[in-house]
């Protein structure tokens, strides 16, 4: 049995390895997605893995498609689709997207695995190689994942590592705007410590991202993993959520397992916003002292912010750049407000929506009409905040700054490539923007000029 696997990618991201510079290397660290489905094909089978970013997609023959695809691929996911099925190949949809759009993509694939791919993907396969693919196939969330993936199937050279794994799976919490939840059902699922250690010691890098939601979520758990890592001598990154900077165990734990840097959904310095997204343990005030103890145990922090909820206005762009220099972040995932379909914040947005093209549901685009600004506002000033961070002079300025606070440079390759990276996406993606608070106040500092010079004429 021949089976492809494809990991879409649009506009600016396709082939975007190929590039000599600024080719997105830093941001390609996990294809978990496609690596545990090709785990679970079985063993007989020939499978070949694609990754849009870094190659084209080979002719075949194949039996088998398996495509995955966050909202944001979803139309190139759709295209592929219907490319394959017209040349009769039976093509089937994973991941974040067909799992909470199914109805939409089984109009372009012959069948959806909705949630996870352990014990559906083994009957797809057997059902592709009996004749009889079914449309529907429902993943079990409590099963244990398998332990080895086909690392080597990778392409060589594209990954900043090929050792991204999850020790967790899904987060208790319900954040408005995220996708987590629905897709886990609102369950959180940990796998065995040995099974992690088995892993972790397979590996072939010693550098490896934990892509788990919400990492230290399950504390006892966290702190036995901690545990199981001390002394290994691996370097990783994760998610946490900002309560973790509050748990001097947690943190002594995770700096004696080797934790260089973590991923801290901040979202907005507007206590409003994280309410109407019930994201209340989140307290802005307490940013700066959370940021503070991550980088006294030599851990950098790189936060999520979102800006065009609900109580912004456009004031926010200027004030959010102000705050994330006082808090002392080390570097930012800058994102506009996005209603992901299956979402709490989707169903309350539908009627302000003004933009159904899921390519433009990457973050990047504003595609809903905010309360007290124009999507246009918020379009320039996202892109205004981007620039602005990842000016070199800033980042110039953060970086002795943050080796100081640190104490030492343990982290600093890894904060210094981060702030490259972003600093790259800026220049290749040609993010530019202006503040629209300046915009407009300048405006009206014109219009009154002209209005002063009109009655002094
Ligand atoms: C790593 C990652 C990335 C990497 C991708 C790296 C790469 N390809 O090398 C980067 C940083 C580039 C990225 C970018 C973005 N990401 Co992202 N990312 C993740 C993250 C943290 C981990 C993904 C992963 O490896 N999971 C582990 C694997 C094992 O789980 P899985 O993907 O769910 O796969 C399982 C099942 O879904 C299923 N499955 C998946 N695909 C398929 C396919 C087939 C055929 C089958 C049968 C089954 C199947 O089987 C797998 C095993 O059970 C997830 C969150 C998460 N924890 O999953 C977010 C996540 C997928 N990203 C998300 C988003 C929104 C984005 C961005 C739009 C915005 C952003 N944050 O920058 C961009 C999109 C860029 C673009 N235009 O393409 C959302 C997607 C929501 C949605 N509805 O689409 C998630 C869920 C985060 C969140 N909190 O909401 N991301
Ligand atoms: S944003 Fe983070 S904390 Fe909130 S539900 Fe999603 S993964 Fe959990």
């Amino acid at each position: 049995m021949n089976i492809l696997l494809i990991a879409p990618a649009a506009g600016n991201w396709s082939k975007i390895a190929r590039k000599p510079f600024f080719n997105g290397k830093t941001f390609r660290f996990s294809m978990l997605s496609l690596l545990s489905v090709a785990a679970l094909s079985p063993k007989s089978a020939k499978v070949t893995i694609v990754d849009e970013q870094t190659e084209d997609i080979p002719e075949g023959p194949f039996d088998l498609v398996g495509i995955t695809a966050m909202t944001a691929v979803a139309p190139r996911a759709y295209a592929l689709c219907d490319q394959f099925r017209a040349r009769g190949i039976p093509v089937v949809m994973g991941g974040y997207h067909a799992s909470l759009n199914t109805e939409e993509a089984l109009a372009h694939a012959d069948a959806v695995v909705s949630g996870p791919a352990y014990g559906a993907w083994e009957q797809v396969c057997a059902d592709v190689q009996a004749g009889c693919l079914g449309r529907v196939y429902q993943g079990d969330p409590a099963a244990t994942p398998p332990v080895h993936l086909p690392r080597h199937l990778l392409a060589k050279n594209q990954y900043v590592t090929v050792s991204a794994t999850f020790a967790t799976l899904g987060c208790t919490n319900h954040c408005g705007f995220c996708s987590i939840n629905r897709f886990h059902g609102g369950q959180r699922h940990t796998r065995p410590i040995a099974d992690m250690v088995a892993e972790l010691k397979a590996m072939p890098d010693d550098f490896f991202v934990f892509v788990d939601d919400n990492l230290t979520q399950d504390r006892p758990y966290a702190l036995e993993l901690f545990k199981a890592l001390e002394g290994a001598g691996k370097r990783w990154v994760t998610q946490v959520s900002i309560d973790t900077a509050d748990d001097d165990e947690l943190l002594s734990a995770m700096r004696a397992a080797g934790c260089m840097g973590v991923f801290v959904g901040l979202e907005t310095f507007n206590e409003e916003n994280l309410h109407a997204q019930d994201k209340d343990f989140n307290k802005p005030a307490r940013y700066r002292d959370a940021v503070a103890r991550f980088h006294a145990r030599g851990m950098y922090v790189e936060a999520g912010v979102i800006v065009g909820f609900d109580a912004d206005d456009a004031k926010v762009f200027r004030n959010t750049l102000r705050m994330l220099e006082w808090i002392r972040i080390d570097a930012i995932q800058l994102a506009i407000l996005t209603p992901l379909p299956g979402t709490a914040l989707y169903d309350s947005m539908a009627p302000r929506i003004i933009d159904d093209n899921w390519e433009h549901y990457d973050f990047r685009h504003a595609v809903f009409e905010p309360k007290h600004m124009s999507a246009e506002a918020l379009q320039a000033g996202a892109d205004w905040i981007i620039r602005r961070f990842y000016a070199p002079w800033r980042i110039l300025r953060r970086i002795p700054r943050w080796a100081a606070m640190t104490g030492g440079l343990r982290s600093f390759p890894y904060i210094l490539a981060l702030n490259l990276a972003y600093y790259g996406r800026v220049r290749r993606f040609q993010i530019g923007g202006h503040d629209p608070a300046t915009a407009s106040e300048g405006a009206e500092h014109r219009d009154e000029k002209k209005s002063l010079r009109a009655a002094h004429s």
